[in-house]
């Protein structure tokens, strides 16, 4: 691939409800786009890094900077091979896993527009539909969260997730089981929890969930460690994962018996798939994690989401759950058995909507990659 330039788009798009973590409720959601042109073809990225850093230490501005300077002038001269070759590029940029990650998602679409196969079969996807969940928010109170997840049942979503924080967990989650007894459940804590805090998520074992995610600091893979010794129940890492190697080192410090995936946060879609090739030698469940992708994202999440490792449904729910318009021609809808289906057309397999990318873009500019003679 040669590379004539990339264009970065900052979007901001409203959510249809408000979406309530341990560290914040939203309201909107913030993205970049990248649009990167080589070969006669254009490839579409998407950077998860949102307005505040509340869920990473990234944002979209801090993603557009090293995008702008450091990462796209990466690009210039020579021939780029594929993703290593593009993580090569980019080793000097210490961290910012999300700016690589969107850029390394555009430069996978147009590979699979020049080759003519789809993302699902560059990455070695097996299936056409893969089972997904819905993450709920943080509600105003039981009832009103048994209202929100008796809803998306309703729409036939099978799995459901609801985000916790302290004071806000277990009464929550036993009144969600005891109205749904047979609902595959699982929390989120988004690291809302010290080690000591922790011992009140005690009665969540007798709830019969299919995972407890990141309820201790991103950074504390030890004490991770010490809270799974103590239960039964799978703790699943999230936030704590940013490289194959912390996964490696994850399992073998035995800090959590399941992972999810998100290429935003490993740095690329290469890195997702290094890591579930590592959890599938080892027996170690995956699945796709969701940061409220627009369709290009949801797209690539699909894809990933359709490799055999992937064992868990996926925080990859239709569109509708989350945009009234999203900046894809195409839009997501669940099928009756809780799948959505993957697309197979090449690259990502969507087409932007230019105006509706316009509506919601708050700024662009184009860089040109320079060429060597
Ligand atoms: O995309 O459906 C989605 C959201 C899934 O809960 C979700 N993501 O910690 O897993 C997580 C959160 C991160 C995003 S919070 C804005
Ligand atoms: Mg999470």
């Amino acid at each position: 691939m040669k590379i004539d330039n990339v264009t970065l788009y900052h979007l901001r798009m409203p959510l249809r409800t408000p979406f309530e973590t341990s560290f914040g409720r939203a309201l909107e959601r913030d993205c970049l786009l990248l649009e990167v042109s080589g070969d006669g073809l254009t490839g579409y990225g998407e950077c998860v890094a949102d307005r505040d850093p509340g869920y990473s230490y990234e944002t979209a501005d801090t993603a557009w900077h090293v995008l702008q300077d450091f990462m796209i002038p990466a690009l210039a001269s020579q021939e780029i091979s594929g993703a290593e070759d593009f993580q090569r590029r980019v080793s000097h940029v210490r961290g910012h896993p999300m700016a690589k990650a969107g850029l390394e998602m555009a430069l996978w679409d147009l590979e699979g527009k020049r080759q003519g196969r789809s993302l699902c079969q560059l990455l070695g996807g097996l299936k056409d539909r893969v089972e997904v969940g819905v993450s709920v928010g943080i509600q105003d109170s039981p009832e009103a969260l048994l209202g929100v997840v008796g809803g998306y049942l309703e729409q036939g979503y099978q799995r459901v997730k609801i985000k916790i924080k302290p004071g806000r967990d277990v009464v929550e989650t036993q009144a969600v089981r005891r109205a749904f007894p047979g609902l595959r459940l699982q929390v989120d804590a988004n690291s809302a929890y010290t080690l000591e805090m922790a011992a009140a998520l005690r009665p969540l074992e007798d709830l019969s969930l299919l995972l407890i995610e990141q309820p201790l600091a991103e950074d504390d893979l030890w004490d991770h460690h010490l809270l799974q010794a103590e239960f039964v129940t799978p703790i699943c890492l999230d936030e704590s994962i940013l490289s194959p190697r912390h996964a490696r080192q994850a399992l073998e410090m035995q800090a959590c018996r399941v992972i999810n995936i998100k290429a935003g946060r490993v740095g690329g879609l290469s890195q997702a798939l290094a890591i579930h090739d590592l959890c599938r030698t080892q027996g170690v469940p995956v699945w796709c994690g969701g940061m409220l992708e627009t369709g290009v994202g949801r797209a690539a999440n699909l894809a990933l989401a359709s490799l055999p490792g992937f064992t868990l449904p996926g925080d990859i729910s239709a569109s509708e759950r989350y945009y009234a318009e999203d900046i894809t021609h195409q839009r997501f809808t669940l099928n009756a058995d809780s799948t959505i289906t993957v697309p197979d057309a090449p690259g990502l397999g969507v087409t932007v909507d230019a105006k509706a990318v316009e509506k919601v873009t708050l700024k662009k500019v184009t860089l040109d990659v320079k060429r060597e003679a």
